[in-house]
């Protein structure tokens, strides 16, 4: 039986309701219902590869009606850039240092500790998760989820299930994720109670594998190298350390998928294993694309630069193929939400777990500090009673997306949340009182890619970072003048002052989010 208002078993006390946010004079009972909110979250899908933040390479129809009838966060950044890591803070609304989960390979998150939706459920929420999870433990606070294991598969993936079953599903992970997080909001969810999905995908990442409906587009573009592409380090003793370069690190057979039986390579076996989840009809479709350019690849036996820019024409082909069928997915949760009436009544959130390089300073992956890994998209569709259009350009992170749904529900936001509700925000307002700066901390090191710990502060105009643990080096960039971060301005006599500035500033978000990993001023001072 379909519930009606009369059913309603929330508190709606506690509920922020459209009407005070409204600006017509819609009726009481409509004026009544709360937000529901849709996170849908990628996993390295960078900004550079959207059209509504950079024309430049794809287009991404479905995400730009995100932005359009909602806004666009032009300063939106992450507070450590890797996938457990960000979801930790994602979900608590606190810096790393907070929720306790530092990387992805040493931590198992306390999911006894609080999170916005277990808040939300408390408030008479239904929640919900599908996709990729990565935070060792089994979800909690959420009344339906299912997850693919650690980073998943793309390719007829396991889920594991509430029962903690683990099950395969035939079929590409973007569409089945999408498949079971619509078939919840159709069959599954209380309709007589708002709801808080998230639906986190396992695309964009590492290695790029394209639906094989997808396999032959973009194979006539080609795409100019970054200038800094070829980057030397120079300055920067731990950019030049690090193990992420697409010359010297992409793999030839897993990132760039040249099989051959008679080459080697290091990821080749992990490579043969995806293929190997493949059907026959799925296999068949790879083996037809991917013949003629491996047999065309072998036979030119490029080389130097020739061969840099092959790297980086494959990689962002590959990549744009797998954001094609995340665009298309998105188009089909918001087409269903359309077709339920659901829009006017739901906050859309798009957002990935960080940002990543697309070629700049010659990589692929994210980790650093540095503008494009420490950004993360962030768009939101609006709901009804929602004015706000166009671009927010003051400074976000992703610890402020749990107050912020935490407020749009009408909870207390707890004290320990660290992060600060976007909801002024998205009402129009410009806080005079906003942020000024933000705090980030890397740790996972020793480890893939070798990106060496570090902790820094990002005002409007200045990044300084200090990488720490095997090595003791301090980065000054000035974002203005420098938006490449190219030339590290430390230790030169003209900017003494601001570094000074913000070291002090530093120190005081360190105090603030009670990171035990700070500086010493006395010693830095030696
Ligand atoms: C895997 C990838 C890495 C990637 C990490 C973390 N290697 O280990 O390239 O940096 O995930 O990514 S792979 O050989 O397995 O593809 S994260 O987004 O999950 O943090
Ligand atoms: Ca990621």
């Amino acid at each position: 039986m379909e519930k009606t208002k009369s059913n309603l078993c929330y508190p709606l006390a506690g509920v922020v309701v459209i009407a005070s946010l409204a600006s017509c004079n819609s009726q009481q009972t409509e004026k009544q219902k709360p937000l529901n909110i849709v996170y849908i979250m990628t996993d390295d899908h960078t900004a550079q590869m959207m059209s509504c933040y950079d024309n430049r390479y794809v287009e991404t129809p479905n995400l730009d009606r995100i932005a359009a009838d909602g806004v666009r966060f032009t300063q939106s950044f992450v507070a450590n850039s890797l996938s457990g890591p960000s979801r930790a803070c994602m979900i608590t609304g606190k810096h790393s240092c907070a929720n306790k989960f530092y990387d992805n390979t040493t931590c198992v998150f306390d999911s006894s500790q609080q999170t916005f939706p277990k808040l939300l459920q408390k408030v008479g929420y239904q929640t919900a998760l599908v996709g990729k999870w990565h935070l060792e433990s089994l979800p909690s606070g959420f009344d339906y989820w299912k997850i693919v294991p650690g980073q998943g598969d793309y390719y007829n993936p396991d889920f594991i299930t509430q029962n903690n079953d683990t099950i395969e599903k035939h079929g590409y992970i973007t569409n089945l994720i999408t498949d079971d997080a619509i078939d919840w909001m159709e069959n599954q969810r209380n309709p007589g109670q708002p709801f808080c999905l998230l639906i986190h995908h396992k695309a964009i990442h590492r290695n790029w594998l394209a639906d094989t409906c997808n396999l032959a587009l973009y194979e006539d573009k080609t795409f100019p190298l970054p200038d800094n592409f070829f980057d030397n380090y120079e300055g920067r003793p731990a950019a030049a350390a690090q193990e992420m370069s697409i010359v010297k690190d992409m793999d030839m057979i897993y990132d760039l998928k040249m099989l051959r039986p008679d080459k080697n390579s290091r990821l080749k076996s992990l490579y043969e294993k995806y293929l190997g989840r493949m059907d026959q009809a799925q296999r068949a479709a790879w083996d037809k694309f991917y013949g003629p350019i491996i047999d065309d690849f072998y036979q030119k036996s490029l080389q130097g630069k020739e061969l840099a820019n092959w790297k980086f024409q494959r990689y962002m082909r590959d990549y744009m193929k797998t954001v094609k069928s995340l665009d298309d997915n998105v188009g089909r949760v918001l087409d269903y939400l359309k077709e339920k009436g659901l829009l006017d009544n739901t906050l859309v959130v798009y957002t990935s777990d960080q940002g990543f390089y697309m070629g700049e300073h010659g990589w692929f992956d994210k980790r650093f500090m540095y503008e494009e890994s420490m950004r993360t998209p962030l768009i939101m569709r609006l709901p009804k009673g929602f004015e706000r259009r166009g671009d927010v350009t003051e400074m976000v992170q992703n610890i402020d997306y749990a107050p912020t749904f935490l407020e749009l529900a009408g909870v207390e936001i707890p004290d320990d949340i660290q992060g600060i509700s976007l909801v002024p925000l998205l009402k129009g307002e410009h806080p005079e009182n906003w942020r000024k700066a933000l705090y980030y901390h890397f740790y996972e090191y020793p480890a893939e890619h070798m990106v060496k710990r570090h902790y820094g502060i990002r005002t409007e105009r200045y990044k300084l970072i200090h990488f720490y643990n095997d090595i003791d080096c301090w980065e000054l960039y000035d974002l203005q003048a420098d938006s490449t971060e190219m030339h590290n301005l430390y230790g030169q006599a003209e900017y003494e002052p601001v570094v000074e500035e913000l070291k002090n500033e530093l120190l005081k978000l360190q105090e603030q989010y009670k990171d035990p990993v700070r500086f010493s001023p006395e010693r830095d001072k030696e």
